[in-house]
């Protein structure tokens, strides 16, 4: 007898530990508060796994598998993967265990460690494997993205065209840069409302984890693979024509602009990234797109999404350990909804409570941004990343914080901080337009704090980045500015990080 372990994330029918299973083997699956608690997770991101899950164990055993599935609050669950694999190897005599790799090094370490024998299978929901981004990682000074994005072109034939890429250029981003008008007429992503299963679920995490960070209600995801397709769907049709041109865009009111808010559906396996780009390269094939956004879209998940997981798997168990510029401040409180008078931080934050959401350029150039001027400890960084997203798991979580964000990792992921002062906010958004700061002030009790800590960053990392090519030359206007000017600019910074750090209202 044989037990096939499908985790939360993995709930996808051609999984490689399924494609395995026979018909007398026992699918074994299970909502436990080790998974559950880890980290405090949103309440939406719980619903949205457990509903899935609950749905996915459904659909199997219509398909005629056996399925174990052990509920949150059902009295024998004993709360752990490893020792829920234990209690139904002991009750169905199995001997056995076949599992996909989990996503995480602390589950892998896990099912390593097991009584009862467990083979890891490779997870071959991604465009490569660890040995093949091992192969191309061997040997290189460094590793951009963009060539191994190349490299998976190639290999796909997504967007090539004769082995050249379409359009003849590898990238469009140039024309990608837009700030975004507001806009009645955008469609936004799908809603769904809740089915039975769902609400029952709702309930379930509404009763067990009522202290948690984040809004439980409205729930509108979709929870099944059936209605992450609609979604798809509605993205390709509605808002992937404008993605590529909005995509660094931000809006007060508009929380998703053009973006695709798939990222869930395809993290937990109920869309396959495969899937999705080739819905997107058929859109512009068909004439419906236009190549900026196709490209733009795919290469963020056959390109980043596919080189962060590599990055993870690459850097190993400590990866989220590290903390290359010294950084220990707490994450202060505004984080978890303390009110702030910084409009851009009110919004990417108010946003992330209510919908376990926020799109790419709010988690890297607004909460990341001014976490990593203000020097906050990377782990904590990367742990309320983890908790407060309904797609984060920590192969994508973490290089994305720890990397791209903080650049804890001392330049694995970029090749520069991603820093920036209110100008880059301003430019790309209507928040300033709001705010109580002024974000043309330098200096001064009104100064926008982007641009004080933006100074102050780049002042106290001075050793470290003076000489990187690509902002090393920022040093030059800082040491041309007036020197009692540079001193005030320090001074006004020291002290709101001191208010920040007394816990009053910033
Ligand atoms: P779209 O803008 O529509 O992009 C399409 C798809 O591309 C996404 O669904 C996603 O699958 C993929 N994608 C885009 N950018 C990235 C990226 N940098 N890394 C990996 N995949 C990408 N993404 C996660 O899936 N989980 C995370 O925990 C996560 N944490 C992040 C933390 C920080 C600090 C930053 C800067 C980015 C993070 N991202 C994470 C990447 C990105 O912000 C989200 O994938 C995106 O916002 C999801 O919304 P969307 O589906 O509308 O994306
Ligand atoms: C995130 C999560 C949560 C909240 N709960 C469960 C769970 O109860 N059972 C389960 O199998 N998986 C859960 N997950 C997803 C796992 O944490 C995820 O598989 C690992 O972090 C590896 O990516
Ligand atoms: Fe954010 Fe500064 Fe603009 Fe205020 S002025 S919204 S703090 S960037």
């Amino acid at each position: 007898m044989r037990l096939i372990l499908v985790l939360g994330d993995q709930l996808t029918h051609d999984l490689s530990a399924l494609r395995l299973a026979e018909p007398s083997d026992v699918v074994v699956m299970a909502e436990v508060m080790a998974e559950a608690s880890y980290v405090r997770h949103h309440p939406k991101k719980i619903a949205f796994i457990f509903a899935a899950m609950r749905k996915f164990a459904a659909e199997l055993r219509e398909g005629g598998r056996t399925v174990a599935y052990t509920r949150l609050d059902d009295p024998d669950n004993s709360q752990s993967i490893p020792s829920e694999l234990l209690r139904r190897a002991a009750e169905y005599g199995a001997d056995d265990i076949i599992a996909t790799e989990p996503g995480e090094w602390r589950l892998i370490q896990a099912l390593g460690d097991m009584p009862v024998p467990v083979r890891q299978l490779p997870d071959d929901r991604f465009f490569a494997s660890h040995a093949e981004f091992a192969d191309w990682a061997r040997g290189r000074k460094d590793l951009r993205m963009e060539w191994f994005y190349r490299e998976m072109r190639r290999k796909t034939g997504l967007l090539m065209k004769d082995g050249q890429p379409e359009g003849g250029k590898w990238n469009f981003d140039q024309d990608n840069r837009k700030p975004a008008a507001p806009d009645l007429l955008r469609e936004g992503p799908l809603a769904f409302a809740p089915d039975e299963v769902t609400a029952e679920v709702l309930g379930l995490v509404e009763a067990r984890f009522p202290e948690n960070f984040g809004r439980l209600r409205p729930f509108d995801y979709a929870t099944d693979r059936r209605d992450a397709l609609k979604a798809l769907d509605h993205f390709i049709i509605h808002s992937l024509d404008e993605f590529g041109p909005y995509q660094d865009a931000m809006l007060s009111d508009d929380p998703h602009l053009h973006h695709s808010v798939l990222s869930a559906y395809i993290n937990a396996g109920l869309l396959s990234a495969a899937e999705v780009c080739q819905a997107a390269a058929d859109a512009y094939d068909a004439g419906r797109v236009r190549l900026n956004s196709a490209e733009g879209f795919i290469r963020q998940i056959l390109g980043w999404r596919e080189y962060m997981r590599g990055i993870y798997f690459l850097e190993g168990p400590d990866y989220t350990r590290r903390n290359a510029l010294g950084h220990d401040r707490d994450l202060p409180p505004l984080y978890w909804g303390a009110p702030t008078r910084m409009n851009c931080l009110s919004h990417a934050v108010a946003q992330t409570r209510d919908l376990a959401h926020a799109h790419h350029i709010q988690r890297l150039m607004v909460t990341g941004n001014f976490a990593l001027l203000a020097g906050c400890d990377p782990h904590q960084v990367h742990e309320w990343y983890l908790e407060v997203y309904i797609d984060a798991y920590e192969w994508v979580e973490a290089p994305n914080v720890i990397g791209m964000s903080q650049f804890a990792d001392g330049g694995v992921v970029g090749s520069k901080p991603y820093v920036s002062s209110g100008n880059y906010i301003n430019k790309m958004s209507d928040y300033c337009r709001g705010c109580a700061y002024k974000v043309r002030d330098k200096t001064g009790p009104d100064a926008c704090p982007f641009n004080l800590l933006y100074w102050h960053f780049l002042d106290r990392h001075r050793d470290r980045f003076a000489g990187n090519p690509r902002i090393g030359r920022i040093y030059s206007s800082w040491d041309r500015m007036d020197a009692d000017k540079r001193a005030t600019v320090l001074s006004d910074a020291d002290a709101f990080l001191a208010r920040m750090d007394a816990g009053e209202e910033v």
